[in-house]
């Protein structure tokens, strides 16, 4: 039982190195997928949609004779939603209603109308946000297939403004998750194909006959489809690769231990590679949580997964108190911090990484996961120091504006000539000089 998960001292001299070597966590990059996606990409790019199709038969075990055979209709859609239990339909709704009001307000409090300002001179300098014109979503196949994350990703293109969503969802064997058609329909999808894997990524990335280019892919998928998309970028933009799902809980050692361990659970049974994380000061308080494990995890149908990623990149962490909690959650920038205390805003403010943040003892990560309303594709393994959930901002650009003036045009046409002289290049020089009376 002692290795169920790691326990851990933040006052121990080894803390440091055994904490660093709990966080490692490298994507493998295998050369042998990578080459397996390339080659699959080039001959999307060279054979269009006689590759996708080949593909897909092969991989997925079809017999489509056409590409267009492999896109669902719009009524295909209304059916897989009209098909689910009420109860499961009205989650679903809810749950997008919920995630379409946040990142309206997102939309409204980002600045996505743009700026402009005029100089004293006339010039008018500004920033004009335009809308991606079609994006891609690629959605897994089989065991890894979320509804959730259908909403998470197309809802904020929707709300930005993106002219045509497309998704691509793989169904092995012409097995189809009604329940991801069902979020599509109340996403507002524009076009789905059932195709998936490194061919998926090629036809949205270079377009085909029957499935148009896109200018960006967002998404989760296995190990072909991240090379897949890391090959493709620049062609097209792309998201984050996402790594395995992580969750920190600082907690002062007074929420029902049960909740602490089932919201452990909660991340470890993404995958084995999935990593739960307990910073607390007291150490009766751990010893419960280490107990409440022991008695759940005999209950969860996902049990092996979850007992090896606790036993592989678990740890209960005894820390000296909330404040060195704080300290060390920033250290590890974890993709969702719950921070389970009495008076949760203060220990917030002191958190400068995290993807997301949960407050209080009811704020179970699941909430935010499924419904709350903010996004659930987050910033993994470490990336929380650098960047962002993702967001209706992920699916529009910026184009700066510049409207000289004549007598704007002296100034600066001076101050461009001479840098341009330096630079020595003449052209631009007597561009900015033609201008000046
Ligand atoms: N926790 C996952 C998202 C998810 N959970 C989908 C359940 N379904 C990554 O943030
Ligand atoms: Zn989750």
């Amino acid at each position: 039982m002692a290795s169920l998960i790691t326990r851990l001292d933040a006052s121990a001299p080894d803390f440091a190195s055994r904490l660093s070597s709990l966080l490692a966590f490298e994507a493998s990059e295998d050369e042998a997928i990578d080459r397996a996606a390339a080659q699959i990409l080039a001959s999307v790019k060279a054979s269009g949609d006689t590759a996708v199709l080949e593909a897909t038969n092969r991989f997925d075990r079809l017999q489509a004779s056409s590409v267009a055979d492999l896109e669902l209709s719009q009524q295909a859609l209304q059916q897989a939603l009209d098909s689910l239990a009420p109860e499961r339909r009205l989650a679903l709704e809810t749950a997008a209603q919920r995630v379409r009001a946040y990142h309206e307000r997102q939309k409204q409090e980002c600045g996505s109308a743009g700026f402009s300002y005029t100089e004293a001179d006339g010039t008018v300098l500004g920033q004009k946000v335009t809308p991606l014109d079609r994006v891609g979503i690629y959605v897994p196949g089989g065991k890894a297939a979320y509804p959730s994350s259908v909403l998470m990703n197309a809802i904020p293109a929707k709300v930005a403004g993106v002219g045509e969503i497309i998704m691509v969802v793989p169904t092995p064997d012409g097995v189809q998750n009604p329940l991801v058609l069902a979020a599509a329909a109340i996403a507002g999808v524009d076009r789905v194909f059932t195709i998936g894997g490194a061919q998926a990524v090629g036809a949205l990335a270079y377009g085909t006959a029957t499935i148009p280019q896109v200018d960006k892919i967002v998404g989760p998928g296995n190990a072909y489809v991240a090379a897949a998309k890391r090959r493709v970028f620049g062609t097209v933009g792309i998201d984050m690769i996402a790594g395995p799902s992580e969750i920190l809980v600082l907690c002062d050692g007074s929420t029902d231990p049960d909740w602490v361990a089932m919201d452990l659970f909660s991340q470890a049974e993404h995958d084995e590679l999935a990593q739960s994380i307990l910073l607390c000061p007291d150490q009766a308080y751990l010893d419960a949580v280490q107990a409440s494990i022991v008695k759940l995890l005999p209950q969860m149908p996902r049990q092996e997964v979850i007992r090896t990623s606790l036993a592989n990149r678990g740890a209960l962490i005894k820390v000296e108190d909330m404040q060195q909690a704080c300290e060390i959650a920033n250290s590890i920038a974890a993709e969702h911090l719950e921070i389970s205390a009495a008076h949760p805003q203060q220990w917030a403010d002191q958190i400068r990484h995290a993807g997301a943040m949960f407050l209080g003892r009811y704020s179970s990560e699941a909430l935010g996961d499924y419904c709350a309303g903010p996004n659930h594709v987050l910033p993994t393994s470490r990336t929380a120091r650098f960047s962002s959930p993702l967001g209706v901002y992920d699916f529009q650009k910026r184009s700066s504006m510049i409207h000289v003036s004549e007598q704007g045009a002296q100034t600066l046409g001076k101050v461009a000539a001479e840098l341009a002289y330096g630079e020595g290049l003449q052209a631009h020089a007597r561009s900015a000089e033609l201008r000046l009376k």
